[in-house]
């Protein structure tokens, strides 16, 4: 069998997604996702431009081969867009795979470990009873887990509360971690106490807070029984995780920004973090994801891919074809898609009371309606920026 064609599909069902689609000539052909929310059209064009000729005539089979041939090859290897566009190609070749082989990935990755992945959905609001109510409709809708975020009083547009792209230009959120650790230690208290012990609770501080701070916030939740703590440090101060992990009993995540298995490692070799949450579309794909959860089963560290509505539904499949082999399956981040999604990915996980089930359609198990797809013309959109009270830019 051999590589005839890539083509990347750029479409925009409510927010911006990249599809590679990789053809063969015995016809058999093959989905990946190579999303990068704000950035789309340099993936694009790093696939379309560098990548596909270099795929042209090779051996899908070897997938392996091909990941390094595009990881080594291109010497300026790594970063978000280069490993986006991988990642796209990698998701494509696995699905190419299983169609040949009449098997869904799970099985070709050893087979099920588990006949349900648990799962996560996000709640957020502008004020406490608003979160309250949102958490109660998703109990009630069958969620065992939820990612709490909440307005903090005087912030405008925090984080996690808003529509956060969409637009032609970013969106300034302001930020100050002093309201910020007031509110969640208030709003964990006051979620606990409305909905019980019996609904397993995240927080995502994307990647904002300094060591210290990090403590002070872990510490205070320790009482409000998390499942974990994410991003709670930038993901370049994976040294602060050596002061933090010891000062609290506060499972911690980290690692939907990190764009290889060497960004991640030290992280996962001394026991810094109880979560790994890498992105299959930003991290490589499949190939890397797997290499990522065995070194983490290593360090009994469990995995919790980061699965946003900003990945397409063939990334939250490839998650899941993972989430289902693996043995130190964690929780699976997971986003309800709207139904123009659905009209061009034909597809995805199934949710059933709280956990996602999987098909056993051969390969991902996602098709692409082109004609759909193209009803949807890419829209530019930026993801915010966040900017402190002195106005300097802060990470976001
Ligand atoms: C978030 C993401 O789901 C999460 O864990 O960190 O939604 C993140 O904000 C987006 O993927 C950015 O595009
Ligand atoms: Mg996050």
């Amino acid at each position: 069998m051999k590589i005839t064609n890539l083509k990347v599909i750029v479409t925009s069902p409510g927010r911006n997604y990249v599809v590679v689609k990789i053809e063969t000539d015995s016809g058999i052909y093959g989905y990946g996702d190579a999303t990068l929310n704000g950035r789309e059209l340099a993936v694009a064009e790093a696939l379309e431009e560098y990548l596909a000729p270099i795929l042209i005539g090779r051996n899908p089979d070897n997938i392996e081969d091909i990941w390094n041939y595009i990881y080594k090859g291109t010497y300026w290897r790594g970063g978000p867009v280069l490993m986006t566009a991988l990642a796209g190609i990698d998701m494509a070749l696995w699905d190419i795979k299983g169609k040949k082989a009449g098997l869904p990935v799970y099985s070709l990755l050893g087979g099920k470990s588990r006949e349900k992945a648990l799962c996560y959905s996000h709640v957020s609001g502008n004020d406490f009873e608003e979160v309250k109510e949102k958490a109660l409709k998703k109990i009630e809708a069958g969620y065992k887990a939820l990612r709490i975020q909440v307005a903090i009083p005087g912030l405008d547009g925090t984080y996690g509360t808003v529509e956060d792209d969409a637009l032609e230009l970013p969106f300034v959120e302001k930020w100050d971690s002093k309201p910020y650790l007031k509110t969640i230690p208030e709003l964990f208290k006051y979620i606990r106490a409305e909905i019980g012990d019996g609904v397993h609770l995240i927080h995502d501080s994307h990647e904002r807070l300094t060591v210290p701070e990090a403590i002070k916030l872990a510490r205070k939740l320790e009482k409000y029984d998390l499942l974990f703590l994410e991003d709670l440090l930038k993901p370049e101060n994976r040294e602060g995780f050596r002061q933090l992990k010891s000062q609290t009993s506060t499972p911690l995540a980290m690692g939907e920004l990190f764009n290889t298995r060497w960004e991640a490692l030290p992280l996962i070799k001394d026991q810094l973090i109880d979560y790994i949450r890498c992105d299959l579309s930003h991290i490589g794909g499949i190939t890397e994801a797997k290499k990522i959860a065995a070194l983490a089963e290593t360090f009994h560290i469990k995995t919790a891919w980061h699965g946003p509505a900003d990945i397409s539904p063939v990334a939250h499949l490839a998650n899941l074809h993972l989430d289902f082999a693996i043995a130190n399956f964690g929780i699976q981040e997971f986003a309800q898609f709207p139904k123009e999604v659905k009209e061009v990915f034909k597809g995805g996980p199934e949710f059933e009371d709280g956990y996602l089930k999987i098909s056993d359609k051969p390969g991902l198990g996602c098709e692409i309606d082109e004609e759909a797809a193209a009803e949807y013309p890419y829209q530019k959109a930026y993801l915010p920026v966040a900017e402190a009270l002195d106005g300097s830019v802060h990470e976001w």
